[in-house]
């Protein structure tokens, strides 16, 4: 069988963007590294093209930024997008910072299930700006999936089909415990998040920047696909995170202190590998405010 994925069709980013910022391509359609920015002082016309091209290559790669801390990295997202709270349910690595969200391995903070952040609520994060902070001496990697790709290199009547689905997605199962041992509350938005609650979004989004669709689903969040049976929903969703998480639609990165990644939530699915045993991994998130999830019909 022979399944072609399609060119990509966003536009591309302009000539004198990709000088701003020296941009090399990863994979055919995910991933690139950039050099030539600080990221602590980058200029306003390396922060539109770093925008510009985190749509395009959905996954940005840093090196070297160590002059990134806390709050340099807060004012980073303010200048990418309006930077959210650290998470609904998980409050900020300090009181200074309510807006990251650490994950610490030394305190269970694992990211080993495929997953895109936070597509619980109502208006998933449109991207996350993540700072390696303490790295395990091997392992740890973390990969991402292309989920347009992943849409266009479905056969067609499958893509039909998807194009029709929506898919609830629950934030029980990885936070809900944790939810549920807190007393004090976290704001999400502006409101205090108390509880989980369901949330539908189409299983084909739509990027609202690049016009492109998306397979939007993730084994992390998603419970099931709305209006069929339970065994359709399994085998329905079996399909696509089998599909998403082929080789050919992954960009796979080792980290090095000083890193940074940045990658667009609305078109990819991430994974952090838990392979270092006892050693600490400690990674420091923000998360930029996106928008509502549409589909191909508008809904
Ligand atoms: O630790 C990582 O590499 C990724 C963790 C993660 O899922 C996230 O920061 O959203
Ligand atoms: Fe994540």
């Amino acid at each position: 069988m022979t399944l072609l994925a399609a060119p990509t069709t966003a536009p591309a980013s302009t000539a004198a963007e990709r000088r701003l910022l020296e941009i090399e391509r990863l994979e055919p359609s995910i991933g690139a590294r950039v050099h030539g920015v600080d990221l602590s002082r980058a200029t306003d016309d390396q922060v539109r093209a770093i925008r510009t091209a985190l749509a395009e290559y959905k996954v940005l790669f840093f090196a070297g930024q160590h002059a990134l801390h806390p709050d340099s990295q807060i004012a980073l997202g303010r200048r990418l997008g309006e930077v959210t709270e650290s998470h609904p349910v998980v409050p900020g690595v300090d009181e200074q910072h309510p807006e990251i969200y650490a994950l610490d391995s030394a305190t269970g903070g694992f990211a080993d299930v495929w997953h895109t952040d936070v597509t619980f609520v109502r208006r998933p994060p449109l991207g996350s700006v993540l700072r390696a902070v303490v790295l395990p001496p091997t392992g740890g990697d973390t990969q991402w999936a292309d989920l347009e790709l992943a849409y266009q290199s479905l056969s067609e009547p499958v893509r039909r089909l998807a194009d029709q689905l929506v898919a609830v997605h629950d934030g029980t199962r990885e936070f809900g415990y944790y939810l549920a041992q807190r007393e004090e509350r976290t704001t999400w938005e502006g409101e205090e998040f108390r509880a989980l609650v369901p949330i539908e979004h189409p299983v084909v989004r739509v990027h609202p920047e690049t016009g492109r669709k998306g397979l939007f689903v993730n084994p992390g969040f998603v419970s099931h696909i709305k209006d069929v049976s339970d065994a359709e929903s399994r085998y329905l969703l079996d399909l696509f995170y089998a599909h998403i998480t082929k080789p050919e639609h992954i960009v796979r990165h080792r980290w090095s202190v000083g890193d940074v990644v940045m990658w667009d939530n609305r078109s990819t699915v991430h994974y952090a590998n838990r392979d270092y045993g006892d050693q600490r991994r400690v990674m420091h998130r923000i998360t930029l405010r996106g928008d509502r999830p549409i589909g191909p019909t508008g809904a």
